[in-house]
């Protein structure tokens, strides 16, 4: 039987991760798979993830199963740093395996309320949106969302086709920080988005992967927080991997939100339902960790001051990134970095170019020329601006 299995597409972001590692060259530069690294290129364990860790060790008794559906603790802190005001009639959520996994739940259960589910996606989007839903047999459409020329959301065109998602479908959103490109909606153009599906009735899903790596952890979330007040359906798929540097321990979140409490009552029983068809209890000690300092003030303030000194190390390399390639370019041409929020910008390059980079100037990123601006420092802003013009981008 076994010798029936084909091989699978590889994930090309982690195979840049290996190529990477066995380039033997000096002063190569990983902006590749998206994860923070500090200026000396650690992905370090948050101060207050560490006394959280040591007062659960300290605190735990047990390590006995706890809720199919996550620690009520843990689901509703989440609520709270996700909503801000938590409309507790409409809410059911689940705690989940990352914010892949609160993806996944969220499509599985848009596809139990109705099994004719059409899912509009960003053109681009991570990567992993699209195989999951392949691999469900999950139908999709895209949505114009990147424009090459300016490098921004080319909203009309969003606009035009987001206006196509028909009640019973869904929209997948990126609440901020847009992967892969950095490019994101204002405020005003949220408003319309948010308009567009009351008129239509189709409910976004909103993955919130970066929550706290673009504007701040309060800006970050109204895109998110404006849809979930005008809206009477609204899922949000949060993780806590980057906001929290727990990546491994793969923790997220999924909120339901519906517009009665017969089904917000419904919608729980279906969430536990389907952790328990696809790995039974969800895994708890990410969760604790995130519901220990988020219910601490005195952890909640240092994490959220450790956050604040990343998000504004990254504005700052984006800053000093467009201002050295408007000196080398004498144009406003890249000027787009400095817009772009998150940790990652596309550059729109092309694959040549991005070859380029790796053979000239041992310079990695994506092949869609999507940069990780947390693999840079103030040293390494420099050689990367000389490697982009060198590239002929
Ligand atoms: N969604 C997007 C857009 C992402 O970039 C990520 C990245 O890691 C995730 C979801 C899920 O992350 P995780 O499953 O590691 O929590
Ligand atoms: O887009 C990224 O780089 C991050 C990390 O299969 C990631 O979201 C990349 C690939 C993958 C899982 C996570």
């Amino acid at each position: 039987m076994l010798s029936n299995l084909k091989p699978q597409s590889p994930d090309k972001i982690l195979m840049l991760v290996e190529e990477f590692k066995a380039d033997t060259r000096q002063g190569k530069i990983d902006l590749g798979v998206g994860v923070y690294k500090n200026p000396e290129g650690v992905t370090p364990v948050m101060r207050a993830v560490k006394t959280a860790e040591q007062r659960i060790w300290e605190a735990e008794t047990t390590k006995s199963y706890t809720n199919l559906s996550g620690e009520p603790e843990f689901r509703s802190a989440m609520a709270k740093m996700v909503l801000g005001d938590v409309p507790t009639d409409r809410l059911a959520s689940l705690a989940t395996v990352g914010g892949t996994g609160a993806v996944r739940q969220g499509l599985e259960l848009a596809r139990l309320a109705n099994p004719d589910v059409t899912v509009h996606v960003s053109d681009p989007t991570w990567p992993n949106h699209l195989s999951i839903m392949k691999f469900m047999g999950v139908p999709f459409v895209e949505y114009r969302y990147f424009d090459n020329e300016t490098r921004d959301v080319d909203f009309d065109a969003m606009k035009e086709d987001v206006a196509k998602a028909v009640k019973g479908d869904i929209v997948l959103l990126h609440g901020c920080c847009h992967n892969p490109t950095g490019a994101n909606l204002t405020p005003e153009q949220w408003e319309e988005i948010a308009a567009l599906l009351e008129k239509s009735g189709a409910i976004p899903l909103i993955d919130l992967a970066y929550q706290g790596f673009g504007d701040g952890l309060e800006a970050d979330a109204a895109a998110t927080r404006l849809l979930a007040s005008r809206l009477p359906e609204v899922l949000v798929a949060a993780s806590c991997s980057k906001n929290f540097g727990i990546y491994r321990e793969r923790t997220g979140n999924l909120i339901v939100l519906s517009d009665n409490t017969a089904d917000r009552d419904q919608s729980q029983g279906s969430l536990a339902f389907l952790n328990r068809q696809t790995y039974s209890f969800p895994p708890d000690h990410g969760a604790r960790i995130v519901s220990t300092i988020l219910n601490d003030e005195g952890l909640r303030a240092d994490w959220a001051a450790e956050l604040e000194e990343i998000r504004s190390g990254m504005l700052a390399l984006r800053e000093q990134l467009a201002s050295d390639l408007r000196d080398l370019t004498n144009s406003e041409r890249f000027d787009f970095i400095a817009r772009h929020r998150g940790m990652f910008s596309r550059l729109g390059a092309t694959p040549e170019q991005v070859q380029k980079l790796k053979t000239d100037s041992a310079v990695y990123m994506v092949g869609d020329s999507r940069l990780n601006i947390a693999g840079l420092n103030r040293n390494t802003v420099p050689l990367l601006a000389r490697a982009i013009i060198e590239a002929g981008i």
